[in-house]
């Protein structure tokens, strides 16, 4: 059984050039991309998708980082595609976040109000079907 996962490269990830490393590590894992767009966020795109954070200190910084510039939004497949996926990008905070990761590999903090983690992947099946509405509608 295959599953997809929405994976978002944050602004951070499109501005300092990492798209390619990014996506090249999903595929060298042997997930399929199967949906793949540029975009830039709108503030009820992002009101949706970070719904959960609403009132924690980070979420207009958060968002206003979301709507900084460009993002690629992707549909990824694969079996535990989900959880392997979130394995790769590794956890939040760039800082502690392992090496080998996405975020442990290319990521830090910059010490800003917002961890700048240049990606997002879904956290359940639940999330994903929500979230690829979401960006693809
Ligand atoms: P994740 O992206 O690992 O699923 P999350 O859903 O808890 O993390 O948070 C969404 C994003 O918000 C996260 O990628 C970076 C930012 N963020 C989370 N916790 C934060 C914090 N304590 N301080 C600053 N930014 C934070
Ligand atoms: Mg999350």
């Amino acid at each position: 059984m295959s599953e997809r996962t929405l994976v978002l490269i944050k602004p951070d990830g499109v501005q300092r050039g990492l798209t390619g490393e990014i996506l090249r590590r999903i595929e060298a894992k042997g997930y399929t991309i199967a949906e793949l767009t540029m975009t830039t966020a709108t503030e009820q795109q992002l009101a949706a998708h970070y719904a959960e954070h609403e009132g924690k200190p980070f979420y207009r910084p958060l968002v206003d980082f979301m709507l900084s510039g460009p993002l690629v939004a992707a549909v990824v497949e694969g079996n535990r595609v989900i959880e392997g996926f979130r394995s790769l990008a590794g956890s939040t905070e760039p800082t502690t976040a392992a090496p080998g990761t996405i975020r442990g590999d290319l990521g830090r903090d910059w010490g800003e109000q917002v961890q700048k983690n240049l990606v997002h992947g879904s956290d359940s099946p639940e999330s994903a079907a929500r979230e690829i509405e979401i960006w693809f509608g």
